[in-house]
C-alpha cells in the first residue's frame, strides 16, 4: 500500500475534486424523490381535495394554481436531475484522469525498477510474470482506485441519507428496509465466500498462460523442427483451460448474484405497495411519500450492492498491489554506492584478485580463486570447456553480478565502488547470445552511442567486418531488424553486436564467444582490425577455438571454475596440460 500512497500524492487535487462531485451527485440523488413526493402530495393529492371541495370561480383559481405548482415543482425536478447528470459527468472525468494517470505512473515505476534489476533479480521472477505485473496487475489497481473512490463516498451518503429520508417519510415501514438489507448481505456473503479464494489463483493462471504463450511462440522454430506442436498445444490448452475453468466458476457464482438481486429489488416495492396501500387507505400515509419511500429503499439496496462490489474488488486488487509491491520492494543486489567513483575514459587495466563467485540460489561456487590482470593495449583470452565459468567470469566486470569473494578492479578501483553508468560506459560488451532490438541496423548501432556520427558508424562496421553485407542490402543501414534480430543470419547478427560494442569507443571490450559464428577468414580479419584500431583498449576475448586466441598476449585456461594455466600460447603449450590437449585436438602439428 505504501507504493500506492506514494503514487497517489500528485493526484490528490483530482481526488478531492472527484470526492466533492461524488458527494454532490449523491445529494442530488437523494433530493429527487423528495421533490417528487411534494409534487404528488401537494400538487396532485392536496389540490384535488381542495378543488373538489370548491365551486365556481374559486375552483378555477385553484386549478390554475395547481397547474403552476406542478410546473414549478416539475421544473425543480428537472434541475435536480440535470444536476445529478452533470455531477456524474464531472466525477467520470476526474476519476478517469486520476485512474489513468496513476496507472501510467505506476507502470513507469515498475518498468524502471525492472530495468534496474541485475540478472540476479531477473532470475527471481519470470519474464512473463514481470509483464503481467506491469500491465494486468496495474490495471486491476487502477480499476479498484477509480471504482473504490466512487463507491466509498457515494454509497455511504446514499445509504445513510436514504435511511434517514425513508424514516422521515414512513417510519412504520422501516422493517421492510431492514429485511431487504439483511437479504442482500446474506446473498453477498454467500457469493463472496465462494469467489474470493479464486482471485489470487486467477492472477497466477494469467502468469502461467503468458509464460507458455511466450515460450512456445518465441521457440516456434524449435517446436516445428521437433514436431512438438501437439505437446505445446496441449500444454497451452491445459493452461488456457485452467484459466477458463477458474474464471467460469467465479463468473457463474457472480452471475447468480444479478438475478437474485433484482428479485429482491422488485419484491421490495411490492411489499411496500402492499403494506403502504392499506396505510394510505387509513390516511396514515401519503401517496407521494410511499413513492419516495420506494425510491429510497432502492437507493439503500443499491448502496449495499456497491459496497459489496468494492469488497470483491479490494481483495482482488490487493493481490495485484502485493504483486506490484514485490517488484518495487525487491532489494537490488547490485547497488551503486553513495559516493561512487567516476573514472575518466583512459587506458584501463582490469584486475581480478582472488575472485570467488556463486549464483544466488545456485548450488556452490562457479568461480574460485580467479586472479589475473587484463592490461590495456593487450588482448586477454579465456578458453576452457563449456560450463567452466567463462561467461560468469566476464559478467563480473560490468557488474551484471557481484563477486562473492575477492575483488574486480579497474585501474585499482573496485567496480563496486564505481558509478554504475560510468562503469558501463567504460565497457563495450558483446554478450554470448547476440540480441538486437526491433528497428533498423542504424537504430541498433546508434543506440549504443547517440553522439556518434555516420562515419563512426561506418568505421565500427568496417572493424566488425559487417560493412560488406550491410552494403549488399538495398536499404543499407536502414535495413529493418525484427524483434531479437531474427531476420539476419547468426554470423551477421554477431557482427552487428560487435559493431554496436565498438560504437561506444570505450577503453574496455569484452567479447564473449563472439566469433563463434564467423568463418575462419572473417574471424582472422576481424581480429586484425581490432588490434589495429583498438590498440589502446583492453580486449578480453572468450573463445572456444584455439586458432582465434593463440596470438593473444595473455591466455587464461579455465577448468571447472578455476584458472589452470596462464601465459602466452607458447608458454602454455609447454606448461599447461589442459591447454595442450585443447590445442592438439584442434590444430595440426604445423599450426601448433
Ligand atoms: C558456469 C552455472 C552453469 C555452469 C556455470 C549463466 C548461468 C550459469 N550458471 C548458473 O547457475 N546460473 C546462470 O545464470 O554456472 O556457466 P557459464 O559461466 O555460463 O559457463 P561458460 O560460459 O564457460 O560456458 P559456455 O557454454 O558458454 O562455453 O555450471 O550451470
Ligand atoms: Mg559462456
Amino acid at each position: 500500500m505504501k507504493h500506492i500512497k506514494e503514487h497517489i500524492k500528485p493526484y490528490i487535487p483530482l481526488l478531492i475534486a472527484s470526492i466533492i462531485f461524488i458527494a454532490a451527485q449523491a445529494y442530488f440523488n437523494l433530493m429527487l424523490p423528495n421533490v417528487m413526493s411534494q409534487l404528488v402530495n401537494v400538487g396532485i393529492q392536496e389540490y384535488f381535495q381542495k378543488i373538489s371541495a370548491a365551486t365556481g370561480e374559486r375552483a378555477r383559481v385553484l386549478i390554475a394554481e395547481q397547474k403552476e405548482y406542478i410546473y414549478k415543482t416539475g421544473f425543480k425536478m428537472l434541475l435536480v436531475a440535470m444536476g445529478t447528470s452533470l455531477c456524474a459527468l464531472a466525477v467520470q472525468y476526474f476519476n478517469a484522469r486520476m485512474g489513468t494517470g496513476l496507472s501510467r505512473d505506476l507502470r513507469r515505476s515498475v518498468f524502471a525498477k525492472i530495468e534496474s534489476f541485475s540478472s540476479a533479480e531477473f532470475d527471481q521472477f519470470s519474464t512473463a510474470s514481470l509483464i503481467t505485473r506491469s500491465t494486468n496487475d496495474v490495471q486491476q489497481v487502477q480499476m479498484m482506485l477509480s471504482m473504490g473512490v466512487r463507491t466509498l463516498v457515494f454509497a455511504p451518503v446514499m445509504g445513510i441519507g436514504g435511511v434517514v429520508m425513508a424514516m422521515k417519510k414512513a417510519p412504520s415501514m422501516a422493517w421492510i428496509n431492514a429485511l431487504s438489507v439483511l437479504l442482500v448481505l446474506g446473498l453477498i456473503s454467500c457469493v463472496y465466500s465462494l469467489a474470493l479464494p479464486k482471485f489470487k489463483l486467477i492472477q497466477e493462471l494469467v502468469d502461467r498462460l503468458n509464460l507458455i504463450a511466450r515460450e512456445s511462440l518465441s521457440g516456434l522454430m524449435v517446436v516445428r523442427a521437433f514436431s512438438t506442436q501437439k505437446y505445446e498445444e496441449e500444454r497451452f490448452d491445459k493452461a488456457s483451460n485452467d484459466y477458463r475453468k477458474t474464471n467460469l466458476f467465479v463468473n457463474r457464482v457472480m452471475s447468480f448474484m444479478g438475478p437474485t438481486m433484482s428479485l429482491i429489488q422488485s419484491l421490495v416495492p411490492v411489499a411496500i405497495v402492499w403494506i403502504g396501500a392499506e396505510k394510505i387507505a387509513r390516511s396514515q400515509l401519503l401517496v407521494g411519500d410511499m413513492m419516495a419511500y420506494i425510491q429510497y429503499s432502492g437507493n439503500i439496496m443499491a448502496a449495499f450492492m456497491m459496497i459489496s462490489g468494492i469488497f470483491i474488488m479490494i481483495p482482488r486488487a490487493m493481490v495485484s498491489v502485493n504483486r506490484i509491491s514485490e517488484v518495487l520492494d525487491t532489494q537490488d543486489m547490485v547497488v551503486e554506492k553513495e559516493d561512487a567513483v567516476v573514472l575518466p575514459k583512459g587506458r584501463c587495466d582490469v584486475q581480478f584478485s582472488g575472485v570467488n563467485f556463486a549464483y544466488p540460489g545456485g548450488d556452490g561456487e562457479v568461480l574460485s580463486d580467479i586472479t589475473f590482470t587484463a592490461k590495456a593495449g593487450q588482448v586477454t583470452a579465456i578458453i576452457g570447456s563449456t560450463g567452466c565459468g567463462k561467461t560468469s567470469l566476464v559478467n563480473l566486470i560490468p557488474r551484471l553480478y557481484d563477486v562473492t569473494g575477492g575483488s574486480v578492479k579497474i585501474n585499482g578501483v573496485d567496480v563496486r565502488d564505481m558509478n554504475m553508468k560510468n562503469l558501463r560506459d567504460l565497457i563495450g560488451y558483446v554478450p554470448q547470445k547476440s540480441v538486437l532490438f526491433s528497428g533498423t541496423i542504424r537504430s541498433n548501432l546508434m543506440a549504443a552511442n547517440p553522439g556518434a556520427t555516420e562515419d563512426d558508424m561506418e568505421k565500427a562496421c568496417e572493424i566488425a567486418q559487417a560493412k560488406e553485407f550491410i552494403s549488399a542490402k538495398t536499404e543499407g543501414y536502414d535495413y529493418p531488424i525484427s524483434q531479437g534480430g531474427t531476420n539476419v543470419s547468426g554470423g551477421q547478427r554477431q557482427r552487428l553486436t560487435i559493431a554496436r560494442a565498438i560504437m561506444k569507443m570505450s577503453p574496455i571490450y569484452i567479447f564473449d564467444d563472439s566469433f563463434s559464428a564467423l568463418d575462419f577468414t572473417t574471424d582472422l580479419k576481424l581480429r586484425k582490425a581490432l588490434k589495429q584500431n583498438l590498440s589502446d583498449a583492453t580486449i578480453i576475448i572468450v573463445g572456444q577455438r584455439v586458432a582465434s586466441i593463440m596470438d593473444a598476449d595473455l591466455i587464461l585456461v579455465m577448468d571447472e571454475g578455476r584458472i589452470v594455466g596462464q601465459g602466452t600460447h607458447k608458454q602454455l603449450l609447454e606448461s599447461c596440460e589442459e591447454y595442450r590437449e585443447i590445442a592438439y585436438s584442434q590444430l595440426s602439428k604445423e599450426e601448433v
